[in-house]
């Protein structure tokens, strides 16, 4: 049925103007010089940007927006869209306003990627409802991991000056279907609570509102202490429960469609209910009564672990496990990817799976805290899919993405990192999407769709990731980087009275016989919390696939590998692919000059630079440090080092947690 909206738009012709070709325009650069005909009798906020949108840059037949009610549009859900070409012309449609303007970007991503669109026949729902990204930003304007700038949101400006890039930011999200963000640190000041603060949510909830995207806020557990003077925050304490639903119902007379809270408790020196002998669940299901008559819901953290002598990998489920199906459900546990922490490759967490009776959602990290931060290509969609590849997409709730956006005039840093938003959308929107399918359309939107240029960088783009962990991480090593700043190698680092689980020999475990942490059943036993048939395929040596091989065995240096190699060779040759891969990356884009502006090609190339520089950082520094273990020689064919140990052992980054590395800070070679 259509109900009494009928928006028209008119094919217009028009000319191509150029533009500075800054990175700001992210993939939504399509000449917007339209000027179509729109025929529009309801107007609302979201259906005005949905109409411009399309006029100003769709150049296809006539269009036509509608809502819906028929089953078949009821079925696709809240947010869900059809685009069809009937009589001549392309209908939207959808049951709501949010779904239009979703399909009014859908139809010129069509146009961009130079799609057939002779007949047109979608239907789209996304598969998750909660699509969310998380900033990790702190009041004074830094980013926790963040390397692409200062934060977004500027906070001493807000609520009276408004930055236009709020505006842009809402919008770049709506065009990938991101429908939720966090605007704040999950270390969080309790001042994000403070009446004054919220002022300054509401004006950013209100600009992006049109856009369909929703706000949330992380909080500190103990912010009834700090803020509300209370001498606890205990969740049993009625006190304490009154503070939060005053301050929820406040949070709500401003924001009427506040999201809820995100919180990570009781981790890395966070308060948390445990601090009262709580548990998660208590503490969880505490605020999220606080928040149901609202329809605000709670995203708790299963990113713990204490500094006991059990297996860093292990606790989170050791934690969590216990407590399915005892959290209220407008809860939903955010569970890392892998159980560790956002290395460069994990195995899942085994709390998916284990938790039946718990909604769960995967938080995966788009900045590259561990993958060289916006200095690196590294492409992250594989990575992703590599997880729905152990995790069924519909055995989670939602997609959390721990954002790599600063106020850097290309939001990411590097040109190319931009591609890591673009994809986590577009997989929290269909997690069954190819990575290459993916990196294709948004190198097409943010470049060109000549095919000289998309395929060979659509190749380079999907295999950025396995060269990153190749010159980093091969075979399952994990957590080997500097103290800190976690950029550089520094597989040796030793710092006097730190936590062991903080430290590099914690997880290579490097020594006379071999390398990599023993977590099968002869030591930490981690392999028994997945599921038996994988389990036992992780537990033994000889069926462990080998890119987790270090993950779950100590293994001798001379164990061979399925090649036939002793470990030592294949450690070698795989930092010597790594290292010859970046070369390859670097290649591929010098040769893709004549299709690039100069400006974009000189910011790219500049970083591809130290992408190469990093790869032989991180191949000399490990393998000339663990060849001190395996005393053995380098295959003839891997590269020579360009640096020695001694020299390496000394490099330490004048870099905080904020920045990206600039080339005169790195080890001269
Ligand atoms: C680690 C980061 C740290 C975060 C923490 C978290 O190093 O800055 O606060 O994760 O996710 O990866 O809470």
């Amino acid at each position: 049925m259509t109900r009494n909206l009928l928006i028209s738009i008119l094919f217009c012709g028009s000319v191509c103007m150029a533009s500075a070709e800054d990175g700001s325009r992210l993939w939504l650069r399509q000449d917007t010089t339209a000027s179509a005909t729109v025929d529009c009798m309801l107007q609302s906020p979201t259906l005005d940007i949905a109409r411009n949108e399309i006029s100003r840059a769709w150049r296809g037949k006539p269009a036509s927006l509608q809502l819906f009610s028929d089953p078949a549009h009821e079925a696709l859900g809240k947010e869900g869209y059809t685009i069809r070409t009937e009589n001549g012309r392309i209908t939207l449609g959808s049951v709501s306003e949010t779904g239009l303007l979703y399909a009014a970007y859908h139809l010129l991503r069509l146009q961009a990627t130079e799609a057939d669109m002779t007949r047109l026949d979608i239907r789209e729902k996304p598969v998750y409802d909660l699509r969310i990204l998380n900033h990790w930003d702190n009041p004074d304007g830094t980013v926790e991991r963040g390397y692409a700038g200062h934060s977004l949101w500027k906070w001493e400006e807000l609520p009276d000056r408004i930055s236009p890039r709020y505006e842009a930011y809402a919008r770049a999200n709506a065009s990938i279907g991101i429908n939720g963000t966090v605007i704040n640190n999950v270390n969080a000041s309790p001042q994000a609570l403070s009446t004054e603060n919220l002022k300054k949510v509401k004006a950013l909830a209100d600009i992006f509102r049109p856009y369909g995207l929703r706000v949330y806020l992380s909080v500190n557990f103990a912010s009834p202490i700090q803020l509300g003077g209370l001498d606890t925050a205990d969740p049993l304490d009625k006190k304490v429960q009154a503070w939060w639903k005053d301050k929820v119902h406040e949070i709500y007379s401003l924001i009427p469609d506040f999201g809820g809270f995100l919180v990570k408790a009781n981790s890395e020196g966070q308060p948390g209910p445990c601090d009262y002998q709580r548990t998660h669940a208590e503490g969880a299901n505490m605020m999220a009564r606080a928040l149901k008559p609202y329809g605000g819901i709670v995203m708790w953290r299963a990113f713990v672990y204490s500094p006991t002598d059990s297996d860093r990998a292990k606790q989170a489920y050791l934690e969590f496990n216990p407590l399915d199906g005892k959290f209220l459900d407008n809860v939903i546990v955010q569970v890392k990817n892998g159980p560790v922490d956002f290395q460069p490759r994990e195995p899942y967490s085994p709390l998916f799976g284990a938790m039946k009776h718990t909604p769960l959602m995967v938080e995966f990290q788009i900045t590259q805290e561990y993958l060289g931060h916006s200095n690196h290509l590294a492409y992250l969609a594989p990575m992703w899919k590599e997880f729905f590849g152990y995790v069924r997409p519909n055995t989670i709730r939602a997609m959390a993405g721990v954002t790599n956006i600063g106020d850097d005039t290309n939001w990411c840093g590097h040109d190319l990192a931009q591609a890591n938003w673009y994809a986590f959308g577009r997989l929290a929107w269909n997690p069954s999407l190819a990575s290459e399918e993916i990196a294709r359309e948004w190198l097409q939107q943010t470049f060109t769709t000549a095919p000289e240029f998309v395929g060979p960088m659509t190749k380079a783009m999907t295999d950025s990731h396995e060269a990153v962990v190749n010159y980093m991480m091969p075979l399952g090593l994990h957590h080997i980087f500097a103290w800190n700043h976690h950029y550089g190698p520094e597989p040796w680092c030793m710092i006097p009275g730190a936590r062991p689980d903080w430290l590099p020999s914690y997880y290579h475990q490097a020594d006379k016989e071999g390398l990599g942490f023993d977590r099968s059943h002869t030591g930490s036993n981690a392999v028994a919390q997945y599921p038996d048939s994988l389990a036992k395929v992780f537990d033994s040596i000889d069926t462990c696939p080998e890119k987790f091989l270090l993950w779950f065995h100590h293994v001798p240096w001379k164990h061979q590998m399925k090649s036939g190699h002793t470990l030592w060779e294949e450690l070698c040759y795989h930092y010597n692919d790594g290292l010859k891969a970046a070369r390859s990356l670097h290649d591929t884009w010098t040769a893709m000059k004549p299709y690039v502006d100069d400006e974009r090609y000189q910011a790219i190339s500049h970083r591809m630079d130290i992408q190469v520089h990093d790869a032989i950082w991180w191949k000399d520094a490990c393998l000339l440090y663990f060849q001190t273990f395996s005393k053995m020689k380098f295959p003839k064919e891997v590269e020579k080092p360009s640096f020695r140990l001694k020299e390496l052992k000394k490099v330490k980054l004048p870099i905080t947690n904020y920045e990206c590395p600039t080339m005169d800070m790195l080890p001269q070679l």
